[in-house]
Formats: structure tokens, sequence, C-alpha cells
């Protein structure tokens, strides 16, 4: 049996063999995805570790933060301000970006996470993850501004999330496919467990909060509707709905099994897009999908290619199993 590769070494040979990324973008992952293992220690304390419940804050968008809420921003904070390879950071915790202080070396990357998503699960004992996004500064920019972060996704460099589970994984993208890890809990280390993951094309299972249906727009209630009206309706097949309600543990699923996952607009708050975050969630789990075959829409158009127009901005979300996002992004086009 040939012996394990560690994220590291995967890492090495993506840099080496293929030229595909410089040694600061290797060095920004490992930081990145070191900071994981620590929250993933952290979270899988959980009642012993005295993180769970509240913390009693509120972040910018008025959702209450939880402690590992906090906990997770301030592990991937401290990780990453002091190697040198960072320019700026943002999250989905933070009312603004964070630029590298002028004690530490600056470096000409843009890190952008949720920390900790679907932490409303966290008291349950349900799956939660980090998902993190790298943009490169823009070109000719010295002092980061928020501004800068506001590149669309096509533009990410790597992207990846790690799902705290019943065991804990990271599944990453540097362009090049997607790898997903496993952590080692003895040896310290992310093991390569699967490599060229692949998203079936079609798919009989779907993930939506059903909860909100009285507030969608007329292409989701048709798309729905056929879906739930099974062998006997148009599809001519039964579907099945799965919902977590933490969108790394549903995209993770699609990410071994297909499936299609959607957060679409809502009428409840009509000035918003969305519930999802496009910089720190949509952005880079389109860019995973699209690299394991998938798709990735907001229902009129690509993610990847939004234009952002707000660190915080939020969007609607269609992504998975190719034929069924295409089905769902083309009855957006009908209406
Ligand atoms: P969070 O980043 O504050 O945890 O919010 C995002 C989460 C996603 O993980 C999940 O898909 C969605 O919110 C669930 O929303 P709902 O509770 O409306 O079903
Ligand atoms: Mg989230």
């Amino acid at each position: 049996m040939s012996s394990p590769v560690s994220l590291t070494q995967y890492l090495i040979l993506k840099q080496r063999e293929k030229g595909l990324i410089p040694g600061e973008l290797r060095l920004l992952i490992e930081v990145v995805t070191r900071a994981c293992k620590r929250i993933s220690i952290a979270v899988s304390k959980g009642a012993l570790g005295g993180v769970l419940g509240d913390n009693g804050t509120e972040n910018i968008q008025g959702e209450s933060q939880r402690k590992l809420d906090v906990i997770a921003n301030e592990t991937l904070l401290e990780a990453n301000e002091w190697g040198g390879h960072l320019a700026a950071m943002a999250s989905e915790e933070m009312d603004h970006s964070y630029t590298i202080p002028n004690r530490y070396p600056k470096g000409e990357f843009l890190l952008l996470f949720d920390p900790l998503d679907g932490s409303s699960n966290i008291d349950a004992n349900i799956s939660v993850g980090t998902i993190f996004s790298v943009l490169h500064l823009p070109e000719g920019a010295t002092e980061p501004r928020e501004e800068d972060f506001l590149q669309a996704g096509v533009h990410q460099l790597a992207a990846g999330y790690a799902i705290y589970g019943p065991s804990s994984q990271l599944v990453l993208t540097v362009g090049d496919g997607v790898a997903c890890f496993t952590l080692d809990r003895e040896a310290g280390s992310w093991t390569l467990t699967e490599d060229q993951l692949r998203i079936p094309e079609t798919t009989r299972e779907y993930a939506i909060n059903a909860s909100n249906q009285r507030h969608w727009e007329p292409p989701v209630h048709r798309y729905i509707g056929e879906l739930l009206a099974g062998a006997d309706g148009p599809r001519g097949a039964n579907f099945n709905m799965r919902w977590v309600a933490s969108m790394v543990a549903d995209v993770h699923r699609i990410m071994t099994r297909g499936g299609i996952f959607m957060y679409p607009r809502d009428a409840r708050t009509p000035d918003r897009l969305g519930k999802l975050r496009l910089l720190y969630e949509a952005n880079p789990m389109a860019f995973i999908v699209e690299q394991a075959g998938g798709a990735a829409t907001n229902g009129h158009q690509r993610i990847m290619e939004i234009e952002p127009q707000a660190l915080h901005e939020r969007v609607a979300v269609f992504l998975g199993s190719k034929e069924e996002v295409e089905r769902v992004t083309s009855y957006h086009r009908d209406a």
C-alpha cells in the first residue's frame, strides 16, 4: 500500500509539477488549514470546552453570534496575520475588512472567510464548517482597501471548506479539480482521501428550506412543484429531499453523491438578493462545485461572474449537479 499523501505533499506537487501555485499561496493555504485544525478541536470539545451557546453579540448582518463564531474568527485572524503572505482579510463576522497590522510584513493575497458556517446548529451537535476564498490584491494596489475585495469569483485563486462532522474533512481547489482530505487526529495532518472529486451530472436529490415556500418566486415554485409531483408529474421520477441547514454539510453531501442545493431569493426581504453571502459562501462553493463538474448560478447568471458591489452582499444560490442547476436556471429565464 502506498503511503498516505499529506496536504503539504499535495500542495508541493501542485507547485512543482504543475507550476500551479506560487510558494506564497501554498504557505497561505497551509496556514488557513492549520487554523481549521484548531477550530475542529474547539468544535469537538463541545460542552466540555465551554464553547457552546450565544456570545451575546451580533454581527453586521444582525445575526446573533455564537461563542464558536467568535473563537473561529479569532483563530483565523491570529493564524494568518503575521505570516507575511496576506494584504488583508474579510470575514462574515466582521463589519469591515482587516488590514494586516504594520508590525507584520505584508503580502499580495486577500483572504475571505465564513469562520463557522451553520453555527446556529452547533448546540445540537450538527456538522458545521469553515469556508474560505483567496484573491490576489488588484494590480497596482499598495494599501488594501475594502473595494479590493469586490472581485468576481472567477478571479479566485483557491477556495475550500473544512467540515467538522463525524470526521473533519477539508475540500480544496486551486483551480485544478477538487481534492478531499481527512484530518488524521493522531498524526495531526490533513491526509488526502479523494482526488479529482466529481459531482454526478444527474441527481434525484434536492436541498431547500421548504418552510419558505410561500415567499419563493414563480420559477422556484414551478421547479419544486415538479419535483414534488414525483413519478406522476412531468419529471416522471421520484425525488428525495434533504436539508441540514448548514451549507457546508449540504454541499458536502452533494460533493459526495450529487444533488442540488438551493437558497433562492426571498420575498420577505425584497431588498436582499438572497440569504447567503456572495463573497464568503457562494463564490468559494461555486468555484469548488464547478471544479468538480457541477454548476452554480443565482437563477440568472453564473455566480462566479457576478461583479460584487459590497463586502457583505447576498445572493440567491442554485448549485450542484449540472442538469438540475441548468433546469432551474432555465425556468428563471422562461419567467
Ligand atoms: P451562517 O453563515 O450564519 O451559519 O448562515 C448560513 C446558513 C447556511 O449554512 C445554511 O444553508 C442556511 O444558513 C440555513 O438557513 P435557514 O436556517 O434559513 O434554513
Ligand atoms: Mg455561513
